[in-house]
């Protein structure tokens, strides 16, 4: 049986992650692909929970704590996604470890140290960056609710998450109707399921 292939969405705040993510995986269920779909923050576990109260500003921790609270939210859900991959299952991933290298980034922590502690998470095969200006951004619901959604703060990150692009990354339009940019990025996951056969790689 062929492993599963982990896509990832990333990009900016509001830039529709959520919202494509989600579909991507209907689409693919619907068409009788095994997909599942996993977020991350995920703030349902006690670590995710430590993680929503500082976004939602009920509580402040230092700049290098939530770096590293969020790189342990993904590793405890690093066995799971193991497991699914292996057992065939294609992981739809809502942010990962790109976010968390471009926000503590664009607060003036080191490259270097903010990758460190990612280093040896399961490597996404196919990156979709939903690009959309923070300007635009900020026009959509719910925006500024938590405490990264700042005009500056998100141009910042933007800069950040170009700075990290590889070949795996498709940049998207997140301007464009969410119709549109669903059927694009099918077409291209249609596309990458049909190739890959090797086995997962680590971030390095
Ligand atoms: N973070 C995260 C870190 O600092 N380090 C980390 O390691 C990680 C993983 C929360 C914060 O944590 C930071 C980044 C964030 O600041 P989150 O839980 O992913 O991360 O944040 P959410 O608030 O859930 O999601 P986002 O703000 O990033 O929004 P999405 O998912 O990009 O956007 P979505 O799909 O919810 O859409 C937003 C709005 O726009 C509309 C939607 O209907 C919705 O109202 N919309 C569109 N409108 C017009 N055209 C389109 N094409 C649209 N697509 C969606
Ligand atoms: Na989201």
């Amino acid at each position: 049986m062929a492993r599963g292939l982990f896509i990832l969405f990333e990009g900016c705040d509001r830039s529709g992650k959520t919202t494509q993510s989600t579909r991507l995986v209907q689409a693919l269920t619907e068409s009788g692909v095994n997909a599942k779909l996993v977020k991350f923050p995920d703030r349902t576990t006690a670590i995710g929970k430590m993680i929503d109260a500082y976004l939602t500003q009920k509580t402040q921790l230092s700049d290098e704590a939530i770096h590293l609270l969020f790189s342990a939210n993904r590793w405890e859900a690093m066995h799971q996604m193991r497991t699914d991959l292996e057992n065939g299952i294609n992981l739809v991933v809502d942010r990962y470890a790109f976010s968390g290298v471009a926000f503590s980034a664009a607060k003036r922590l080191g490259f270097k140290w903010c990758k460190a502690p990612d280093v040896g998470l399961i490597a996404p095969d196919r990156v979709f960056f939903l690009d959309i200006h923070p300007d635009d951004a900020a026009k959509r619901d719910g925006y500024g609710d938590e405490i990264y959604e700042k005009r500056e703060f998100q141009i910042e990150v933007r800069v950040k998450f170009f700075s990290m692009m590889e070949a795996s990354w498709s940049i998207v339009d997140a301007l464009k109707r969410p119709d549109e940019i669903h059927r694009q990025i099918l077409a291209l996951t249609n596309t990458a399921l049909k190739r890959h056969t090797d086995a997962p790689a680590p971030i390095g």
